[in-house]
């Protein structure tokens, strides 16, 4: 098919038609194996036939109507949620976005508005930014990328694991969560060290306090080899393809489960509450060689119990383990964690003796090997299949 024609005003005649549709690919969670919600995926529907993004995106991108096209099409992907949402009952859309949207102040104004209209919660819209478009708009979507996520808006780098300067942006810029692109999964799962370099992605982005979804799942053996690599979510071919509104309704209306398993999930904590434990080590051992690290860098290591993923997890759905003696012996230590982290950061910042701090790094280093046993143990009566 020869898609080189369309023209510019052909696009915008189209949006102004109404020719332009989302359709919805399920996004499924390792966890619970069912169905959170799903990416909307744009598509022109034209004479009876659809058009892929390939055939409209680039030129929308390099005349700058991109813009124009992701506001209009904003109010859709809203209506459509609230279709889902009297259909299935809550889920969360994720709605892709170029980073050129966010150059200027109008999708922001537009998106925060409507959450202020009551049109959406905060946890059911997550907004995907394209890896290279990042990087080339960096410095001009700051600021706006800063609001979203003060406003409470989730924002997550697509395609991540392709570009150049990816680790770089990530620095810089708040992200909620990455999602790991599709061709890097499929070109990776195959080999040991693929799924390797897959599986520190994913702990990288949980060590910076970020989630992952994987992209490009096509077999029940890619989605079995990354069911305990530690990302929330995954998507792809072997769930569901991108299906049209009422398709996708219909397959969340099944409740359908895939494979699940809080492995991954107890893993991640592991990982997370290690590598707290061993920044604030640092972060101490620095002040007794008379380096006091910085205020917001204290700050930032006293993660609060409300703020931990484990923590509300142990608090929501964990509890469907309450009763066996490997998930109840957990609440204590990563308990005393929290209060730990929190109290080594405020005697470095508020210049304790040695003896306060050194008592403090002992403590936390017993409480941090009686989690991290907890977990473990978990762990293993997880894998053997023995929680229900
Ligand atoms: O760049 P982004 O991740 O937003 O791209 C999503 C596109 O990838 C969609 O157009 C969708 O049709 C396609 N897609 C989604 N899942 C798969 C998959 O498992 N395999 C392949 N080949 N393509 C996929
Ligand atoms: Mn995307």
């Amino acid at each position: 098919m020869e898609y080189g024609d369309v023209s510019l005003e052909e696009i915008k005649r189209a949006l102004e038609h109404d020719e332009f549709v989302f359709h919805y690919q399920a996004r499924i969670s390792f966890v619970t194996g069912g169905i959170t919600g799903a990416e909307a995926l744009l598509r022109w529907r034209r004479d009876g036939e659809l058009r892929g993004p390939e055939t409209f995106l680039p030129i929308a991108e390099r005349s700058g109507y991109i813009s124009a096209l992701s506001s209009g099409m904003f109010p859709r992907l809203l209506s459509d949620l609230a279709h889902m949402r009297r259909d299935v009952g809550r889920l969360m859309l994720a709605f892709n976005i170029s980073a050129q949207d966010l150059i200027g102040d109008g999708l922001v104004r537009q998106v925060r508005q409507a959450l202020e209209d009551g049109m959406f919660e905060r946890d059911d819209l997550e907004l995907e930014i394209a890896e290279a478009s990042v990087v080339s708009h960096e410095f001009g979507i700051a600021g706006n990328v800063r609001q979203l996520a003060r406003a409470g808006i989730r924002l997550s780098m697509d395609d991540y694991g392709i570009g150049s300067s990816s680790s770089e942006t990530l620095e810089r810029l708040p992200f909620a969560s990455l999602k790991v692109d599709q061709g890097f999964v499929r070109r990776m799962v195959g080999t040991p060290r693929g799924t390797t370099m897959i599986k520190a992605t994913i702990a990288m982005a949980q060590m910076l306090g970020m989630g992952a979804v994987v992209e490009g799942i096509e077999s029940e053996e890619a989605y079995a080899a990354l069911l305990h690599s530690g990302g929330e979510e995954a998507q792809g071919y072997w769930m569901s393809r991108p299906l049209p509104l009422e398709d996708f309704i219909d397959l969340a209306r099944t409740r359908r489960r895939w494979p699940s398993s809080p492995v991954g999930l107890l893993r991640m904590h592991q990982i997370r509450h290690s590598w707290w434990h061993k920044l604030l080590a640092d972060a101490a051992h620095a002040y007794l060689h008379g380096r006091t690290p910085a205020d917001e860098t204290l700050d930032a290591l006293r993660p609060g119990l409300s703020q931990c993923a484990l923590g509300r997890w142990y608090n929501g759905p964990g509890q469907l383990y309450a009763g066996y003696r490997e998930f109840d012996r957990l609440e204590r230590p990563h308990r005393l964690m929290h209060i730990l982290y929190a109290a080594l950061a405020d005697a470095l910042k508020h210049a304790a003796d040695r003896d306060t701090v050194a008592t403090l790094i002992d403590e936390l280093g017993r409480e941090s090997v009686e989690m991290c046993s907890a977990l473990q143990h978990l762990e293993t009566r997880a894998l053997l299949g023995e929680l229900h």
